[in-house]
């Protein structure tokens, strides 16, 4: 569980590390399958349902950027959105009742993993409140060098900013009021997690170290806060209920929102749709 320091940190940074949370013989586990899904996209010659692939993949040197939906695709990434350790630590932050609205599996290889721009994820998804984040699970060591998260403390408190270029929503932060100065590195080891608020600023350059970086990232929502841009059918929305029961009652709340239209030419990944942004500032960074 987290100590109240932690709590405090989250609630006033909106982000928090907690380390030895995935034991070695789960991350073991997690490497293995990923290791089966890097062969599999092999066989990939652009970006799939399940793949989105770095540029230059092919089938000798695979460059498996991310896998989209690991939950559906093995029960190992399954068991680890219900590992009882996370689930406790999410619930002391946003409540009992949970749903989990989205799962990635990010890879930066040794030497080219790309750099992910600034953004905040309510920026692609505004719900009715904000009781929402993101556990990242390191399956890797998460070091400055090969491309840790980096987080705005404090920026889950403040605006929404403009993730808009010519009128589209480009999946990353264009507001010229945005300062990143204050940036920090969220390093850990290989099986501890973190978890950050969907408000927070946040983004990480590339991998240009010899090391890998991959981070298994699970999005957790409040029971109660209802996605403002469709729920899809009762059925579909209930089946990603992970603890509580239905309910026919949002909990609304006074959160900026801004809503992510229209959609841009290239969707698929944020990987994707940031490749439309004119000013990338993570791109070429270097810790
Ligand atoms: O993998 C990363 O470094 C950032 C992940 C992230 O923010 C995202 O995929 O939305």
């Amino acid at each position: 569980m987290l100590t109240p320091a932690q709590r405090q940190q989250y609630r006033e940074s909106g982000y928090v590390v907690a380390r030895d949370v995935v034991s070695p013989a789960d991350i073991d586990r997690l490497r293995g399958v990923t290791d089966e899904f890097v062969e599999a996209s092999r066989q990939a010659t652009r970006h799939t349902d399940i793949f989105d692939l770095e540029p230059g993949h092919t089938r000798d040197a695979p460059r498996l950027r991310r896998l989209k939906s690991p939950v559906a695709s093995h029960p190992a990434y399954r068991d680890a959105l219900h590992h009882e350790g996370i689930l406790a630590i999410v619930s002391s932050l946003i409540g009992e009742g949970l749903r989990y609205n989205g799962d990635k599996l990010n890879m930066k290889w040794a030497g080219y993993g790309s750099a992910v721009e600034w953004h905040q994820d309510w920026a692609f998804y505004p719900h009715t409140n904000d009781d929402l984040l993101a556990v990242g699970i390191a399956l890797d060591d998460m070091t400055a060098e090969n491309g840790c998260m980096l987080m705005c403390p404090g920026s889950h408190r403040g605006p929404i900013y403009d993730h808009h270029q010519d009128g589209v929503f480009v999946g990353a932060i264009t507001d010229s009021a945005f300062d990143p100065s204050g940036a920090v590195d969220v390093t850990m080891p290989a099986g501890s997690i973190s978890l950050h608020h969907a408000r927070i600023a946040h983004g990480s350059r590339p991998n240009m170290s010899a090391f890998p970086r991959r981070l298994l990232l699970f999005q957790y929502c409040a029971l109660d806060a209802w996605p403002l841009l469709g729920a899809g059918s009762w059925e579909a929305f209930n089946a990603t209920i992970i603890q509580g029961e239905p309910t026919w009652s949002p909990r609304v709340t006074d959160v900026p929102v801004r809503i992510p239209l229209p959609s841009p030419e290239r969707v698929g990944s944020i990987y994707e749709i940031q490749t439309q942004l004119r000013r990338p500032l993570l791109a070429d960074a270097v810790p």
